[in-house]
């Protein structure tokens, strides 16, 4: 019985810390995906991994185009698109780690900038998830592994010097520990 119990906690244990490691990053921030947004400005020191998604957000003078390398990117060439967006509310879900580039379809648009160059990281998703749920799994074994994934972490977001995009981050990360101290007695008590 008590067996059954930790294994459906740990379940859910790594269902909410899936939910709460992955981030919606709205394109462009307030300012949504517009010609007048400073996307480079918006894209610094932000970290994209496996998991989060973009969400943009845009009146219909736009849409979002994806192509597919980094020569059509620079060179705003979107004759050959991988994919193309209009509803105006558009998600794309970051599934793999690889590069993305998005711009705007609308003629111009791109040359004055509303494009983004998207790097995803493997690193943060999937030494996260895979690390997290360890130490959950094996509380009498490892009760104090918690520490060691708040170094690994910390040191992976250390790099970045945009303090300002580093709150998104840490502050998951802050869910993500809450979560482990809320779990961790709880499942002791089921022993
Ligand atoms: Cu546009």
């Amino acid at each position: 019985m008590g067996l059954k119990n930790t294994i459906f906690m740990v379940l859910v244990a790594s269902l909410i810390t899936k939910e709460v490691l992955a981030t919606k990053h709205v394109v462009g921030g307030s300012q949504g995906w517009d010609a007048s947004t400073d996307f480079n400005s918006w894209i610094s020191g932000k970290t994209f991994k496996v998991g989060d998604q973009l969400v943009f957000k845009y009146s219909s003078l736009h849409s979002v185009v994806e192509l597919g390398n980094e020569s059509d990117y620079k060179n705003c060439d979107i004759s050959t698109p991988l994919n193309s967006l209009s509803s105006g509310k558009d998600v794309v879900k970051l599934d793999k780690p690889s590069t993305r580039y998005l711009t705007c379809g609308t003629l111009g648009h791109c040359g004055q900038g509303m494009k983004v160059k998207i790097t995803i990281a493997k690193g943060n998703a999937s030494s996260s998830p895979s690390s997290s749920p360890s130490p959950l799994a094996s509380p009498l074994a490892s009760p104090l592994a918690s520490p060691s994934s708040s170094s690994s972490s910390s040191s992976s977001t250390a790099s970045s010097p945009g303090s300002v995009d580093a709150s998104p981050a840490s502050h998951s990360f802050v869910s993500l520990m809450t979560i482990v101290t809320l779990f961790v007695p709880m499942m002791f008590s089921l022993f």
